[in-house]
C-alpha cells in the first residue's frame, strides 16, 4: 500500500535542495543589498554636497556641526542661522541619519580634512590634515559598500582604493567601535 506524505529520504532531499537554493541566493541578497546601501549613501552625500558648496559659497566658510549649536548640532551650519554672515540657508531639508545603521554614529561633516588626502593616487598627498574644506564621514558602511562607492567617485584613481582618491576606508580598530569610515572631500582643487 502506498504510504501518504513524506518519507524520510524525501524529507532529507527536500531540506537539502532548500538549503542548496538558500545558499545559491544568498550571495545574490547580499549583493543587492550592498549596492542598495551604496545607492542611498551616494544619493545623500550629493545633497549634502550640494548644501555645503552653496553654504561655502555664500558665507566663505566651512559647514560644521556642532559650533554654537549645542541643543541640535548635527547639520547646525547648514540648518540654522548661527549669525554667520551672509548666510541665507536653510541649505537641507532636516538632518540626515545614517538609516542603515541608526543605532551607530550619524553622518558627520568636518569644516577641515580629518586626514591627509591622496586625490590622484600617485603616492604625494594632495591635500593635508586641517587643510580647511569639509569632509564628509559616514559611519558604519560595510566594507563591500564602500567599494561600490568608491568605483564610483573614484573610477579610475590608482592605488589602494581605500587610501587613495576622494573615498577613504577605514576599518574599525581598538580605538574606533565604527566598522567603517568613509571620508567625502569637498575642497577646492
Ligand atoms: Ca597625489
Ligand atoms: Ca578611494
Amino acid at each position: 500500500m502506498k504510504q501518504n506524505g513524506f518519507t524520510l529520504i524525501e524529507l532529507v532531499l527536500v531540506i537539502a535542495i532548500v538549503a542548496l537554493l538558500a545558499a545559491a541566493i544568498t550571495p545574490v541578497i547580499n549583493s543587492a543589498r550592498q549596492r542598495a546601501i551604496a545607492a542611498r549613501i551616494l544619493q545623500d552625500y550629493e545633497t549634502i554636497k550640494t548644501a555645503c558648496v552653496n553654504f561655502n559659497s555664500d558665507t566663505g566658510v566651512y559647514a560644521q556641526q556642532t559650533y554654537d549649536c549645542v541643543a541640535e548640532p548635527n547639520f547646525c551650519h547648514l540648518l540654522n542661522d548661527t549669525g554667520i554672515p551672509g548666510w541665507k540657508g536653510p541649505y537641507l531639508a532636516g538632518e540626515f541619519s545614517n538609516d542603515f545603521f541608526p543605532d551607530i554614529d550619524k553622518v558627520v561633516i568636518l569644516p577641515w580634512l580629518s586626514r591627509d588626502w591622496d586625490l590622484d593616487g600617485d603616492g604625494i598627498t594632495d591635500k593635508s590634515m586641517w587643510t580647511p574644506g569639509n569632509d564628509i564621514g559616514i559611519a558604519n558602511i560595510p566594507e563591500p559598500a564602500a567599494k561600490i562607492i568608491n568605483d564610483s567617485l573614484d573610477q579610475s584613481i590608482p592605488g589602494d582604493w581605500k587610501t587613495t582618491g576622494r573615498v577613504y576606508f577605514r576599518p574599525a580598530s581598538p580605538h574606533n567601535t565604527r566598522t567603517a569610515l568613509i571620508l567625502f572631500l569637498i575642497s577646492r582643487r
